[in-house]
């Protein structure tokens, strides 16, 4: 067997230099992977929540196997059996009338900001070309020219210029500058329920409700981009029914693929997306039979409300663990579920020097900014499981 240094490789070959963790991943089952020299990982990062059933989840290896042996592409001009059941399954885990299925999570969001702005114009009656969409600080919705117009972190926007219009930002959590930054032109506010790569922050009591109701006293739609937070993730179907508010789109991708295929949608009623016509939107590979398969077998997982519960269930074990630590190196820990963000001392390490010392304990993780690492388990995670990545995180500050 020829044995490649295949993290120098992937550095060579690799135009944006991501610096991966240096390890390499050559199976994964469940809450596990297995690098190509056999050393295994607890996997507490789960392709940044598109993994929340696991690496491999039976199920839906199955539905991929299945489809592989009847069509996996078609075009936009003919669609598929799975694509309807797909569609009317999703809407009804949404409780919305219609559903758009995209590849990536950046498709899905452009896919909502194109839909707000027709929906402004054909609708709502602003004027042409005049639309804005109010965004918060420190988001990531993607990585597209266009969505990185409105990110504030600078790594992610620095260089890309110009820049699109048409978009305002307002610190999160603050609904006093949302609602003053509410005109005659505003379609839209784009807001993560949970903020993930700004560090697992949950805003503060009242702020989504509140949201939810300037929105609809100003006929102004509420995107609510659930990529990262929706799907389980925090132990609702979506982040967002932890405060019973219901948004105008809900922006869904990541563990809707269920870290098979790449599968991206927008859900929402008819008097939204019904605004796009035919030919007014799509993409090659949009609800396609393999991606559209493996969503409805996501859809059959979360149906029952199973995945749901765990993630509430061991992510109360799991926040209870990490509040242990609380004053033994770590500051601060925030988030819903089985998804946690960390802020560690930045006196002891950053949190990308955590990442590594984890890994060489056996756990993977990763940092989002500065000391804070963020935690994601597979939630077919098992309590023991969790408790020992508890240890290690332990470990490594007392180290
Ligand atoms: C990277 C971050 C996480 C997302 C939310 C849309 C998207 C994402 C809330 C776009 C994607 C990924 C992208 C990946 C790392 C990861 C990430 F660090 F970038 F911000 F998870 F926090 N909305 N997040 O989290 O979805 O187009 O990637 O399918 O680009 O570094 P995508």
């Amino acid at each position: 067997m020829i044995t490649v240094d295949a993290v120098e490789y992937a550095e060579r070959h690799t135009a944006h230099n991501y610096h991966p963790l240096p390890v390499v991943i050559a199976d994964g089952e469940g809450a596990w992977v297995t690098d190509i020299d056999g050393k295994r990982y607890l996997d507490c990062l789960a392709g940044y929540s598109a993994l929340n059933f696991g690496h491999r989840h039976p199920a839906l290896i199955a539905a991929a196997k299945d489809q592989l042996d009847r069509v996996t592409l078609t075009s936009r001009a003919f669609i598929h059996d799975q694509f309807g059941p797909f569609c009317e399954e999703l809407a009804e885990l949404c409780d919305k009338e219609l559903v758009l299925p995209m590849n990536t999570g950046a498709e899905a969001i452009e896919t909502a900001i194109k839909v707000a702005r027709k929906w402004g114009y054909l609708v709502k009656g602003v004027q042409r070309d005049r639309a804005k969409i109010i965004v918060a600080a420190n988001n990531f919705h993607g990585r597209t020219t266009t969505i990185i117009s409105f990110s504030t972190d600078e790594d992610a926007r620095a260089d890309y210029g110009p820049y699109t219009p048409g978009f305002e930002i307002v610190p999160y959590g603050d609904l006093e500058a949302l609602t003053a930054a509410i005109d005659e032109n505003t379609v839209a506010v784009l807001i993560e329920p949970i903020q993930g790569e700004a560090g697992v922050l949950v805003p503060p009591p009242g702020y989504l409700a509140g949201v939810r109701r300037v929105t609809t006293e100003n006929n102004v739609l509420f995107i609510a981009d659930e990529i990262q937070s929706g799907l389980g993730r925090t132990g609702r179907t979506f982040a967002i029914d932890h405060v019973n508010v219901v948004p105008d789109m809900y922006v869904m991708g990541k563990a809707l693929g269920g870290g098979v295929v790449p599968v991206s949608a927008v859900a929402a009623n008819r008097d939204v997306l019904g605004v796009l016509k035919p030919g007014q939107h799509g993409s090659t590979f949009g609800g396609n039979p393999l991606a559209c398969a493996v969503g409805r077998a996501v859809v059959g997982l979360l149906r029952t409300g199973d995945f749901q519960t765990r993630a509430t269930v061991l992510g109360e074990k799991l926040h209870a663990g990490l509040n242990t630590l609380v004053g033994k190196g770590v500051l601060e820990v925030r988030g819903q579920g089985l998804w946690a963000g960390v802020d560690i001392d930045p006196a002891l390490m950053t949190g990308r020097e955590a990442s590594e010392r984890l890994m060489a304990r056996g756990v993977l993780a990763k940092d989002t900014h500065g000391s804070t690492i963020r935690l994601a388990p597979p939630l077919v995670i098992t309590g023991e499981e969790l408790d020992w990545a508890v240890e290690q995180i332990a470990a490594v500050l007392g180290q």
